[in-house]
């Protein structure tokens, strides 16, 4: 019997403090990619036109406030929600590029007080796992040169330093495919060395299935 053969898409994920560039850079990296013929679309994490999505906005924008797990729950169940669409796009041979994910999720509630990095991790066990993740470092006065912080919530100094320790401890974990990236550089530089990273990620997982997060 000839061995099954996969000629799926990629997913990519980029993630990073506030500001590091991740819209921009998925943006990019998706014009890139179609460009040189490789289907390719960009995805967002929180998505906010969903039901749970819209929910989220409202927490974000503070015009409402919910309970820290729950609010930790919808941002879960809103990747969830969309995994079936990935699933499919990733199988007909699209590369995902996607403008945060459960690494986000896991940052963003841990550096709340009385949350563990485990427990935050638990729901979002088994998503389609990410065949590199893109950091995009950024230190934070560097940060704070590209603008003010927004109105929305997290949008703080010192929160965002907790959150990138999160994202610290996350990064040692060698099961993924991690590229930490220099942020500080120029747009096109760091386009560059964006496009190489996923170039290989895209070929070695054309020939491998799609893995569990975490699993
Ligand atoms: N959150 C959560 O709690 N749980 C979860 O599960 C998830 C998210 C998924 C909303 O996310 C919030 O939800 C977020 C995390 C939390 N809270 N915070 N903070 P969001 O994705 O909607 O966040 P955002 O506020 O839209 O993105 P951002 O982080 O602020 O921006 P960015 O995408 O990294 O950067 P950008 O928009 O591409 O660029 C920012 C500015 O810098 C812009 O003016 C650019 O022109 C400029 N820029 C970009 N690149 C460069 C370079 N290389 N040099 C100089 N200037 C640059």
């Amino acid at each position: 019997r000839v061995a099954m053969s996969y000629r799926r898409g990629a997913l990519i994920v980029l993630e990073g403090v506030d500001r590091a560039g991740k819209t921009t850079q998925c943006k990019k990296l998706v014009q890139a990619l179609q460009e040189s013929g490789r289907p390719a679309e960009m995805m967002r994490f929180p998505d906010r036109t969903t039901k749970m999505g819209k929910l989220i906005s409202a927490y974000l924008e503070k015009k409402s406030n919910l309970e820290d797990h729950t609010v930790h729950l919808l941002f879960s169940a809103n990747r969830w929600e969309l995994v079936p669409l990935m699933r499919q796009k990733l199988e007909q041979g699209v590369t995902l590029v996607v403008d945060r994910y459960a690494f986000s999720g896991v940052a963003f509630t841990s550096a709340k007080p009385g949350f563990s990095l485990e427990w935050c991790m638990s729901p979002d066990v088994g998503l389609p796992k990410p065949d590199l993740v893109l950091f995009l470092q950024l230190h934070p006065a560097a940060a704070e040169q590209r603008g003010e912080f927004g109105a929305e919530r997290y949008e703080n100094s010192d929160f965002q330093k907790t959150v990138l320790q999160r994202f610290e401890q996350l990064m040692k974990d060698p099961s993924l495919n991690w590229q930490v990236i220099d942020a500080a550089k120029s747009i096109e530089d760091l386009h560059k060395q964006i496009k190489t990273h996923s170039d290989t990620a895209i070929t070695t997982a054309e020939s491998q299935p799609i893995g569990e997060l975490w699993k």
